[in-house]
């Protein structure tokens, strides 16, 4: 079953029996194929269930009769979302025969149904809806409270037995939903992380200001997980909590002579209407380098930015250049580019619109063509007012910019004068880069391994016609607050641009990468962790379109070695090792069990054979998901502000234990 039958798959008017055939085949095909419905059956689509209930709490708040949402983690990794909103239609469905909840929960994608208007996300992943989550659930129960009475229900894997039934009399409003994924669907794992549900519903909670959402862990009393999420001032205040979570402090004048604190720019907000579309706009200017711009559409995460973040760039960029000629600060034909006006910044973007469309292979960069001249045309306005009303502020953001492009122009000078060098001394790749022999990029790929003794290994194992090594070792630089000129300064990560070939930062030009895959190969220890997030980070920010374009990976050597005479198999986790181990083991003879602690312990043909070979190898292709949580944790890390640090380590106590930073 495609995604459009899915969309499509609603009851059409029929007799009862025919209804039931189509809503039991329905269920049958999502809990045949899951990942087509929620992406994954890792991990991911587990907390995904979640999202989709919340959702429809979520879609009641905006239609402004729901004002809390309540989510527990209960025992048993069972989940329970509850909401004051008018609680869903218990009355009977004129076609179906079943009460309208009962559909809610048993047909594929029937939510819209009842949703009365308003916004709603098409396709993909977002609002596939309660069905969904019932399908993939061991049971689910569903009250709801009219105001008048409690109704009840169970599923069990989507099928029930009893129909909706009274309950019992009541004055409350609203609707909850408890579930227990079903493990025979989430092999991998059935437990649910805390902190992945708070940040998404703290996320939610900034995105529909004055939306009361409280979610506890229940599964530990004792360690009090527990918070209630509560923002009138909206993305205002998720700007202030990017900052304060990463160490940043607002973009400032310096202290007076009689030390007296200077202006500094506040968070600058804007919205605007036209037809159904909406935007909100929050951003501010912090200390340093770097840019941090998330956009949401319907309260979806557009990873991928889309029309909505080109207009607010190309608004920015054009009305800050319209500022400086104004103001007589720009000289002659001199122009700021979009990455100067940028350094520094933090902004989020939110639009509202009837209909979302994705453009199709990520599912989360926005498409609507209208809405790129939309967003330009209110924030080209209403950034101009505030300029001029705030001369101040204004005279801070425009320093900051031309900083940026003198340090931009800088760094373009010394790159072309280190290109000139090395054209003369003939050698522009780097020392100790061991190439390959093709230079098709379809068939090529370089590993940058930490450390030079497994960079040995690497060199002796790969094949050397299509795989490039290049060994980096000791501490690289901090690329936090740090320009792109000092990028290019640095003799740790320049073998790296040079070697790649693609330069960086506005000069990006993949067409003159020199492999497909860019693969990074650590430790699975806390160094390896820290070298991984810092080039991850280093791509995200000076490399984006090679995250864009799938073209980073991350390689998976094996923990450990599992043999018994001749026999040996390599496992990547500690229940893979355990299995073997009970495999081997079988008939008698001993089974031994070798840690590797570091690719340096593997010889070249062991590396090779587990890690290198793209037969067998397993890889971890980068997605921009993934590179932004570097980007993150990096700046948590490596910022100079402490208590940041320690609450990232104090919440991600098994990640960072004793990361030396
Ligand atoms: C729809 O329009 C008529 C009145 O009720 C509206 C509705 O369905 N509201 C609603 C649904 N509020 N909350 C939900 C809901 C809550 C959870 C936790 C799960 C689901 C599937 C729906």
């Amino acid at each position: 079953m495609d995604n459009e039958e899915m969309l499509t798959q609603v009851p059409v008017e029929g007799d009862y029996d025919e209804n039931q055939i189509q809503v039991l085949e329905g269920l049958e095909a999502v809990r045949k194929r899951p990942g087509m419905y929620i992406g994954t059956t890792g991990s991911g689509g587990l907390h995904h269930l979640v999202y989709e209930i919340v959702d429809n709490s979520i879609d009641e708040a905006l239609a402004g009769y729901c004002t809390k949402i309540t989510v527990e983690i209960l025992e048993g990794d069972i989940i329970r979302v509850t909401d004051n909103g008018r609680g869903i239609p218990v009355g009977m469905h004129p076609k179906e025969k079943i009460s309208a909840a009962t559909v809610v929960f048993t047909v594929l994608h029937a939510g819209g149904k009842f949703g009365g208007g308003g916004y709603k996300v098409a396709g993909g992943l977002h609002g596939v809806g309660a069905s969904v989550v019932n399908a993939l659930s061991e049971w689910l129960e569903l009250t709801v409270w009219d105001g008048k009475h409690s109704w009840f229900q169970r599923f069990e894997r989507g099928k029930y037995d009893k129909e909706l039934e009274m309950t019992g009399d009541t004055d409350r409003h609203g609707t909850s939903v408890t579930f227990k994924p079903d493990a025979e669907i989430f092999e991998e794992t059935t437990v649910f992380d805390y902190q992945v549900l708070l940040k998404r519903m703290r996320e939610q909670a900034f995105l529909n200001a004055g939306l009361m959402i409280e979610i506890e862990d229940k599964r530990h009393p004792e360690e009090n997980l527990h918070e209630v999420l509560c923002y009138e001032g909206g993305i205002r205040e998720f700007i202030e909590h990017i900052h304060k979570t990463r160490g940043l402090d607002p973009l400032s004048e310096p202290k007076s002579k009689d030390g007296k604190p200077g202006t500094s720019c506040g968070v600058i907000y804007f919205n605007g209407k036209k037809g159904d579309n909406a935007v909100e706009i929050a951003m501010q200017y912090n200390d340093s380098y770097n840019e941090v711009i998330m956009s949401f559409a319907n309260n979806v995460h557009t990873i991928d930015g889309g029309v909505h973040e080109v207009g607010f760039r190309n608004a920015l960029t054009k009305t800050i250049n319209e500022y400086g000629k104004k103001f007589g600060l720009l000289k002659d034909d001199n122009k700021l580019m979009g990455e100067d006006v940028r350094e520094g910044l933090t902004a989020i973007i939110s639009v509202k619109l009837t209909d979302c469309q994705f453009e199709s292979q990520t599912k989360v960069k926005l498409g609507n063509p209208e809405i790129k001249p939309f967003v330009e045309q209110v924030v080209s306005e209403k950034l101009m007012d505030y300029l001029e009303e705030n001369p101040t502020v204004a005279a801070l953001i425009f320093s900051k910019s031309q900083a940026a492009q003198r340090a931009r122009e800088a760094a373009k000078k010394a790159r072309e004068t280190a290109r000139r060098k090395s054209a003369m001394e003939s050698a522009s790749l780097p020392g100790k880069l061991a190439d390959c022999s093709e230079r098709d990029i379809e068939f090529t790929e370089i590993y940058i391994v930490e450390g030079d003794s497994a960079g040995g290994s690497a060199k002796e194992g790969r094949d050397r016609r299509y795989q490039a090594i290049l060994p980096l070792w000791g501490k690289m630089l901090n690329v936090e607050r740090v320009r792109i000129d000092k990028v290019y300064g640095n003799d740790k990560l320049q073998p790296v641009v040079t070697a790649l070939g693609t330069s960086i930062g506005e000069d990006f030009d993949i067409t003159k990468l020199r492999y497909g895959k860019v693969i990074i190969m650590a430790d699975a220890d806390v160094d390896g962790c820290h070298i991984r997030t810092l080039l991850l980070t280093f791509f995200f920010r000076f490399m984006r379109p090679l995250i864009e374009n799938g073209n980073v990976y991350i390689a998976q050597p094996p923990l450990f070695r599992v043999s018994k005479g001749k026999t040996h198999k390599y496992a990547f986790s500690d229940e893979e090792r355990d299995q073997y181990i009970a495999e081997l083991s079988a008939n008698g003879a001993k089974v031994e069990v070798q840690r590797y602690k570091g690719l340096g312990e593997m010889d070249p043909a062991q590396l090779w054979e587990t890690t290198m070979d793209p037969e067998t190898r397993t890889m971890i292709q980068v997605k921009m998901e993934d590179a932004m949580k570097a980007d993150e944790i990096f700046s948590i890390l490596m910022g100079d502000k402490v208590q940041p640090r320690r609450a990232f380590i104090e919440t991600n106590a098994k990640y960072a234990v004793n990361l030396d930073v």
